[in-house]
């Protein structure tokens, strides 16, 4: 079984991608019946697919959340949740996901680059801070609106739009010693070249997934497996 030694000297960033939460029943985006099915990109995730259809986007987003309301947490979110417990604030996590998988499982030095499927926002951008909004919306007349009376919107990163925490998450792998990441293609960016980031500033960098991604070559090991079978012993802290 592969590890990972790290030790007192170490700081480990982990990215995570639509894979951790594979084994949780959440639809990845790349897999033939991935979330994308029936939903064109340009259709549900762009600026543009809002101002043309706001209902549509609405759809979408309040079946995800139906969904990620019934999943739990796996075996892999609860591994990282651990070695957060050790490391302290030697452990960085920054997800692509939208989902709250790692917060439920206990992980709180995190971000979520792309937004939080259970987050709104005003859709006029008015100053307003993004509310807390669990609701499942049938159609564009039942959804709250802002203060400023503007529809509400997912605090989501659309395609095109500008990736949340930027500033913290390079400051983060500029400081790792390890870079860990977990079930992602490697297929939207910046996410995808954060490992090149890492590398450049002389971290190690593992994969795991089970496949290898398509940045696969500038990473310095790749674990072949499941996240859940694999994280839970990957880890050995020093
Ligand atoms: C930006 C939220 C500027 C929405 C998402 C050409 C070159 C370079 C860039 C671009 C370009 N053309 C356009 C761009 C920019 C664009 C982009 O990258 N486009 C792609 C299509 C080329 N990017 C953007 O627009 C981003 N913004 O660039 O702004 C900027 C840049 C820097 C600084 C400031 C400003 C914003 C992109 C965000 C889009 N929103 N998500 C929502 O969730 O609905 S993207 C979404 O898809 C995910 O969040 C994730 O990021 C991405 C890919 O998904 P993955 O997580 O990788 O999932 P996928 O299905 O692809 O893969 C699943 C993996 O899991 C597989 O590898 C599989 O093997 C593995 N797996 C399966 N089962 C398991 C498993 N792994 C482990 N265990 C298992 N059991």
């Amino acid at each position: 079984m592969e590890s990972i030694e790290i030790g007192a000297k170490d700081r480990v960033f982990v990215l995570t991608g639509a894979g951790i939460s594979a084994e949780s029943g959440l639809a990845t985006f790349r897999d033939s019946d991935g979330l994308w099915a029936g939903h064109r990109v340009e259709d549900v995730c762009t600026p543009q697919a809002w101002d043309r259809n706001a209902e549509l986007v609405w759809q979408f987003y309040s079946a995800r959340r139906e969904n990620a309301e019934k999943a739990e947490p796996n075996a892999a979110h609860v591994a990282l949740a651990e070695l957060e417990k050790q490391l302290g604030d030697c452990f960085f996590l920054c997800t692509q996901n939208v989902d709250d998988l790692h917060e439920r499982a206990g992980s709180r030095r995190m971000v979520h680059m792309h937004g939080e499927l259970f987050v709104s926002r005003c859709s006029h951008e008015c100053g307003s801070v993004p509310v807390a909004d669990r609701a499942v919306y049938a159609d564009l007349a039942s959804v709250e609106k802002c203060a400023c009376g503007a529809v509400l919107r997912p605090h989501i990163v659309w395609f095109g739009e500008t990736p949340m925490e930027m500033e913290r998450i390079s400051a983060e792998i500029s400081k790792a010693t390890v870079m860990v990441v977990v079930g992602t293609s490697g297929s939207v960016y910046p996410a995808a070249n954060f490992v090149h980031w890492a590398r450049q500033a002389g971290a190690q960098a593992v994969y795991v997934g089970p496949e290898a991604p398509l940045n696969a070559s500038a990473f310095t090991q790749v674990v072949l497996g499941k996240a859940g079978m694999v994280l839970p012993g990957l880890f050995k802290t020093l």
